[in-house]
């Protein structure tokens, strides 16, 4: 199956969170079928849901993969259940060590019991609308839907606040990106930023 691009938004408030979505990033570069190409700054954000509970580390990432929506799935939830998150222990929308959405893969619309993309909830959330903007500015949904729009819907911003750019954390993750010396999205992450369905040469 040829490669497709997909955004993932990671989070996580419980323990170390920058040392957990770190190691996140690194585990699903290290999983077959998948290359992270790029990756948002890591911002602090309000806790969304329950609201009484510590604040989040989240980023998003634009990764390359070759696995199935159902197969990248059951590795992003092998890999939060490897970062300590105990999905019997927890409540929803509670404290979580670390948490890997799907939010989008490629063009497709899914809608299956165990999952839904692009995510359902992708447009009602700030922590993820504005590390998502940053790395896919021109940004759609397949229903046409352009992400700008949505997050001006949720104006005023409020909560989200940049806490560090990993390029900036020594050892983090500068090999995984784009710029770096070897990304092994690089070659796809500029031919992916472009909008969807907008030509080859309109890279932002
Ligand atoms: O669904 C992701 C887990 N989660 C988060 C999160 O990642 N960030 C913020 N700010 N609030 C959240 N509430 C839940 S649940």
């Amino acid at each position: 199956m040829p490669a497709v691009r997909a955004h993932l938004s990671i989070g996580s408030n419980v323990g170390d969170r920058l040392e957990t979505v770190i190691a996140s990033l690194f585990a699903l570069d290290s999983t077959d079928g998948i290359a992270v190409a790029t990756i948002s700054g890591v911002y602090e954000t309000a806790p969304w849901g329950e609201v009484d509970q510590d604040p989040f580390l989240n980023l998003v990432t634009m990764i390359a993969t070759t696995l199935t929506p159902h197969d990248l799935l059951a590795q992003c939830q092998a890999i939060e259940a490897e970062l300590g998150r105990d999905r019997a222990q927890e409540t929803r929308w509670g404290p979580r060590t670390c948490d890997i959405d799907v939010l989008t893969y490629d063009e497709e619309e899914i809608d299956t019991p165990d999952l839904v993309v692009p995510h359902p909830r992708l447009t009602e959330r700030a922590f993820v609308l504005v590390p998502l903007l940053e790395i896919w500015a021109g940004g759609a949904l397949p229903d046409g839907q352009r992400l700008t729009k949505a997050i001006a819907a949720l104006a005023p911003l409020e909560g989200i606040d940049l806490h560090v750019r990993l390029e900036d954390v020594p050892g983090a993750a500068p090999n995984l990106r784009p710029d770096g010396p070897s990304g092994p999205g690089a070659m796809l992450a500029d031919q992916w930023n472009r909008p969807l369905g907008a030509p080859p040469g309109t890279e932002r």
